[in-house]
C-alpha cells in the first residue's frame, strides 16, 4: 500500500511513464506506405500546425510558400519560428522536445546537424527508434480507401505490421456523397442515380470489403461544426443505411470526430481549417436510438467537452477520446482531464496524438504523460485524505486502461 504523498508521487510518475500505449488516432502509416510515412527534421517542422504559425508572421504571397521545396519551406519555418520569436508554442515547443529525446544538442540550434542526424537512419530502424522512445506500443492509422495512392498499396503491396492498426476512413462518403458515390461506380459497384436500397446494399458492400482487407478495427469520419444527426441530408441517410448496419454487423465502433471549419482561410491548404462549436445532441442521439451500436467521440471545441462528458455517464456505448487537435495543448489537456476524470472515473481515453510525422510520438505523449500524471496524483491524493488506502497495482491497473486498455476493450464489448 501507498503510505505517503512522496511514494504516491513516484509509483504515479514511474508507472506513467512505463505504461505501454495505444495511440488510438494518428496519421502515421507503417513501413509499407513508403513515402506516405513521414518522419525527419523537415516533416517535423512542415507540419501543418507550424505553417499556420508562420504565416502569421510572413508577408510574401502564399504561392510563394507552396511553391518552395520542402527544405526550403524547414528553413523558413525555423528561422521565423525558432530564431526570430521564441518558439514556445505547443507546436514549436514539440520539434525540441523530440530533439531533446533523441538525444540531440537543442542548444545547438543548428538544424543540418539535425539533418545528418536523421540520414543516418535506415526507415525501419527509425520506426523502432520512434516507438521505444515514445513508450507507444501501436499506433492506429487513418486509413482512406478513397485516397488513390494509399488505396494502390491496399491493393498491390501492403504488408501488415503488429505495430500498425488500421481505421477505415470515410469522410468523402459523408461530405463529399456525390463523388464518393461516382468513384465506386468507377470501381464496379452497383450505384444506382438515386440514393435506395440497392444503392445502400452495394455502400455497404464496398465499406465491408475495405473493413475486412484492413483489418479496421473503426470505421471514423472528421465532422463539421454544424454537423447535426438525424436530419434530412445525405449523410444521415449514408449513416442509417449503411455506416451503422456495417459497423453493427462488424461489431466495431463508429468513431465521429466533430466540430472542424474546414478551409476558412484556403490559401493554408491543410493548415486552412479552423473549430466550431458542434452538436452534443446529435450524439446523444445517435448512442439512444442505436443502442446497440458503439460511437468514439472527440469533439473539436473546448465549449464542447463537459457536455460531451456529461453524455457518456448516460451511455455506455459512448466512448470519448482524445484532446484533438486545437486542444491539443497544456492549459487545455489539464482542464480537460482534470473534468473528464471527476465526472468519468477511469472511463475514458484521455489521449492520442493526431501525430502526422512519426517523431512526433515522442513529444505529443511526453507532453500529454506529464500532465496526466499530475492530475492523476492529485486525484489518488484525494482518496488517500479520505482515508482510502491505494496499492501500485491498482495504479498500474487504472493507467493500462487509460493508455489502451479501455479502447480494447470497447472493441470487444458487445450491447
Ligand atoms: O490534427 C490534425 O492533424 C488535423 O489536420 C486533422 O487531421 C484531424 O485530426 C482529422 O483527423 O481530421
Ligand atoms: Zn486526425
Amino acid at each position: 500500500m501507498i503510505t505517503s504523498y512522496k511514494q504516491l508521487r513516484q509509483v504515479v510518475d514511474t508507472t506513467v511513464a512505463n505504461t505501454k500505449i495505444t495511440d488510438v488516432h494518428t496519421h502515421l502509416y507503417s513501413p509499407c506506405f513508403k513515402d506516405m510515412l513521414l518522419w525527419g527534421i523537415d516533416e517535423l517542422l512542415n507540419y501543418h500546425y507550424l505553417v499556420a504559425e508562420t504565416f502569421r508572421w510572413l508577408n510574401i504571397p502564399y504561392e510563394d510558400f507552396w511553391s518552395m521545396d520542402k527544405k526550403a519551406q524547414a528553413n523558413l519555418i525555423w528561422k521565423t519560428l525558432f530564431e526570430d520569436n521564441s518558439p514556445y508554442s505547443e507546436a514549436c515547443r514539440g520539434v525540441l522536445t523530440t530533439l531533446k529525446k533523441l538525444g540531440l544538442d537543442v542548444g545547438s540550434r543548428d538544424i543540418d546537424s539535425y539533418r545528418s542526424f536523421f540520414a543516418g537512419f535506415s526507415v525501419e530502424d527509425y520506426v523502432d527508434r520512434v516507438f521505444e522512445v515514445s513508450g507507444v506500443e501501436k499506433v492506429i492509422m487513418t486509413n482512406n480507401p478513397f485516397d488513390q495512392e494509399e488505396r494502390d498499396i491496399w491493393l498491390n503491396s501492403y504488408v501488415p505490421d503488429s505495430r500498425f492498426k488500421a481505421a477505415l476512413r470515410i469522410d468523402p462518403l459523408l461530405i463529399d456523397t456525390c463523388n464518393a458515390l461516382n468513384k465506386l461506380k468507377d470501381w464496379g459497384y452497383n450505384i444506382e442515380d438515386e440514393l435506395n436500397d440497392n444503392t445502400y446494399k452495394e455502400v455497404i458492400r464496398f465499406l465491408s470489403e475495405w473493413i475486412e482487407r484492413m483489418d479496421a478495427l473503426y470505421v471514423a469520419a472528421s465532422l463539421p461544426y454544424d454537423f447535426c444527426f438525424p436530419d434530412d441530408s445525405v449523410s444521415t441517410k449514408i449513416i442509417e443505411n449503411c455506416i451503422l448496419p456495417v459497423c453493427m454487423e462488424y461489431n466495431i465502433p463508429f468513431a465521429l470526430m466533430i466540430g472542424v471549419k474546414r478551409l476558412i482561410n484556403p490559401d493554408l491548404k491543410l493548415a486552412g481549417d479552423g473549430v466550431g462549436k458542434g452538436s452534443v445532441e446529435s450524439v446523444e442521439y445517435l448512442c439512444a436510438k442505436y443502442p446497440h451500436n458503439k460511437f468514439m467521440v472527440t469533439m473539436l471545441s473546448r465549449e464542447n467537452q463537459h457536455e460531451l462528458a456529461v453524455s457518456a455517464r448516460k451511455f455506455r456505448n459512448l466512448l470519448v477520446f482524445g484532446c484533438w487537435w486545437f486542444l491539443n495543448n497544456p492549459s487545455l489537456i489539464d482542464e480537460i482531464t482534470r473534468m473528464r476524470f471527476e465526472l468519468l472515473g477511469v472511463s475514458v481515453i484521455p489521449q492520442h496524438s493526431d501525430a502526422r510525422v512519426l517523431d512526433q510520438l515522442i513529444y505529443k505523449w511526453e507532453h500529454s504523460k506529464n500532465i496526466i500524471a499530475d492530475v492523476l496524483y492529485d486525484k489518488y491524493k484525494d482518496l488517500m485524505d479520505t482515508g482510502w488506502r491505494i496499492s501500485e497495482d491498482e495504479i498500474e491497473r487504472d493507467v493500462q486502461k487509460l493508455f489502451g486498455g479501455n479502447f480494447w476493450t470497447f472493441l470487444s464489448a458487445k450491447f
